[in-house]
């Protein structure tokens, strides 16, 4: 029995498109989707806006509202909680220059307007996170925008947000690249900076994801660390990446086993999960992956983030103590090891 309360968004689930072919899968209608993330032991589900209401740049304020409500009686239905709304504002032909940082003054307006529709998505659905990817909030050519510019722009927008809803927190997912070339809040110490500087930091917090971690040449766990010291790790996304290259989401811990089961020690030493805080995945099934076995690297995800856990809990702290004080820090280095390999 875990500790955490784990979270997925309907896009872990996917057809295996990319950016080289075509989907090699079925997809997937969303209520059985859905179904199937409770059945999975899923507490909550995370959106983008466009997830919960499709068609959404053509729809009223009131039809967006109405068609949330109707995704709210279809969690109800299966007993899911949903986590945080995102505005996919990457997708939008509005967007293509960015959004919140866009040089055009409509493409801004734009942007504005499907994160106060997430807002009210938000509060249709229960919950009272907006999460902010800022995928084409940068610079493909470096001189077309400034960057001091740029980051006033993006603390203006979440100070518009907070006033738009006064309950309503806002969780910026950094990411230092892709599709981006240069990010403008790569790390969650830049999420730190930009939260300190908005009108109200204590609703300006942070989503860290594995693999965005480890694209800026960061160990996720310090990164899980450091937001956690501030109180601002209000949601995860863990996943495992690869190297430095494009953004692979692949199933929590396949490739790092010791850097994975290092974020789920600082979750449980800290008490992640305590105010109601989810352990979100957001994981890709490889694109050779058939039908049948869409949900499998989900599962996997799981298995090994509740085995981490278990390792976590019986990690021996006196040992631990007994090695850094005699400064033999390759016994503690192997016991970690032989933890992993279940040779302890
Ligand atoms: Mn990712």
């Amino acid at each position: 029995m875990s500790r955490f309360q784990f979270s997925v968004g309907p896009w872990n689930v996917h057809s295996g498109a990319d950016s080289y072919g075509p989907a090699t899968r079925d997809e997937i209608p969303f209520e059985e989707k859905v179904k199937k993330f409770a059945e999975l032991g899923f507490s909550a589900v995370q959106f983008h806006d466009d997830d919960a209401v499709p068609n959404i740049n053509n729809l009223s304020e009131e039809e967006i509202k109405a068609e949330a409500r109707k995704v709210k009686a279809l969690l109800d239905r299966y007993g899911l909680k949903a986590e945080f709304v995102a505005p996919r504002l990457w997708m939008d032909p509005h967007t293509i220059d960015g959004g919140y940082m866009s040089s055009c003054e409509k493409d801004r307006e734009f942007a504005m307007w499907r994160s106060y529709r997430s807002i009210d998505i938000a509060n249709e659905l229960g919950c009272d996170k907006i999460v902010l990817w800022l995928a084409r909030e940068g610079t493909l050519c470096a001189e077309t925008k400034s960057p001091v510019e740029s980051t006033r722009r993006l603390i203006e927008a979440i100070d518009k947000m907070l006033d738009y809803d006064k309950k309503i927190k806002i969780l910026i997912e950094p990411k230092p690249n892709e599709p981006i070339d240069r990010s403008i809040c790569g790390t969650i110490g830049h999420v730190m900076g930009v939260s300190a500087a908005t009108k109200d930091p204590s609703r300006v917090g942070g989503l860290l994801e594995s693999a965005h971690a480890i694209l800026a040449g960061l160990d996720p766990s310090h990164e899980i660390g450091f937001a956690m010291a501030m109180g601002k790790l209000w949601g995860v996304h863990l996943n495992d990446q690869n190297g430095i290259k494009f953004d692979q989401d692949k199933t929590f811990g396949v490739e790092n086993l010791r850097q994975a089961f290092n974020q789920i020690k600082v979750l449980v030493e800290n008490g992640y999960g305590k105010n109601g805080e989810y352990v979100g995945l957001d994981v890709k099934a490889m694109r050779t992956t058939k039908t049948e076995d869409s949900y499998k690297h989900l599962e996997n995800s799981l298995r090994i983030a509740k085995a981490l856990e278990e390792k976590a809990e019986r990690f021996d702290y006196s040992f631990q103590k007994k090695c850094v004080e005699s400064r033999d820090f390759e016994a503690l280095e192997m016991y970690v090891m032989d933890l992993l390999m279940g040779l302890k």
